[in-house]
């Protein structure tokens, strides 16, 4: 079964992975995806990747894009930090980009439905790092408790740590930043 890979012509991520693959010589079915008419959201391809988008690598049912350290730090932590970075310069926070992050966890809500942990059922780096994410942004005040597959998740990850990190390491520096954030972004309004 070949491995066939979702892509856009134009899409920069996209060319990377056709290009490395011609590198190593590996033969791709390649299927693309109009992202333009909105083909990348039909139930089809959400059904491949929750998260909507090329590259997205399928190879015997098994369908791969971003690992999740890169996802988080490129887009989930970047959301996070595009909503309270400004009131770091003593502006406010933006509500817009708390939007797109509020997105993003429901679209790891949804992959969570399927795992234990994020990449599997293991604890990894990624579910700390993603952990670290989630329970910054609310302290800031963004709540996503209604997503229930990542309240879970959060739940067996602070079963997991050893005990003590999650109140030192985990919540009371999310909840230090987010005062010194909310101090800073008050004396701006
Ligand atoms: N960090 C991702 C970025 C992927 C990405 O943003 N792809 C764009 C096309 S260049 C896309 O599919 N956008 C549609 C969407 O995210 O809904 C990666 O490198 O794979």
């Amino acid at each position: 079964m070949p491995v066939q890979l979702y892509h856009h012509k134009l899409s920069a991520p996209a060319r990377v992975v056709r290009i490395v693959a011609k590198q190593i010589g590996l033969s791709l079915e390649e299927k693309e995806i109009d992202l333009l008419s909105g083909e990348h959201m039909k139930p089809e391809f959400l059904a491949i990747n929750p998260f909507h988008c090329v590259p997205t690598l399928v190879h015997d049912g098994f369908a791969l894009w971003e690992r999740w350290l890169y996802w988080d730090s490129g887009t989930f932590f970047s959301s996070l930090k595009a909503y309270y970075m400004p009131a770091i310069p003593g502006k406010s926070f933006q509500p817009e980009a708390a939007e797109l992050f509020k997105k993003n966890a429901s679209a790891l809500d949804e992959s969570l439905k399927n795992t234990k942990y994020v990449a599997g059922d293991k604890l990894s780096v990624a579910d700390i790092s993603i952990t670290v994410t989630v329970t910054l942004s609310t302290a800031i005040g963004i709540d996503t408790s209604e997503l229930k597959n990542v309240q879970k998740w959060l739940k067996q990850v602070e079963t997991d740590l050893k005990p003590s990190t999650w109140q030192t390491l985990v919540i009371d520096p999310a909840n230090g930043l987010a005062d010194l954030l909310k101090s800073m972004a008050s004396k701006s309004s």
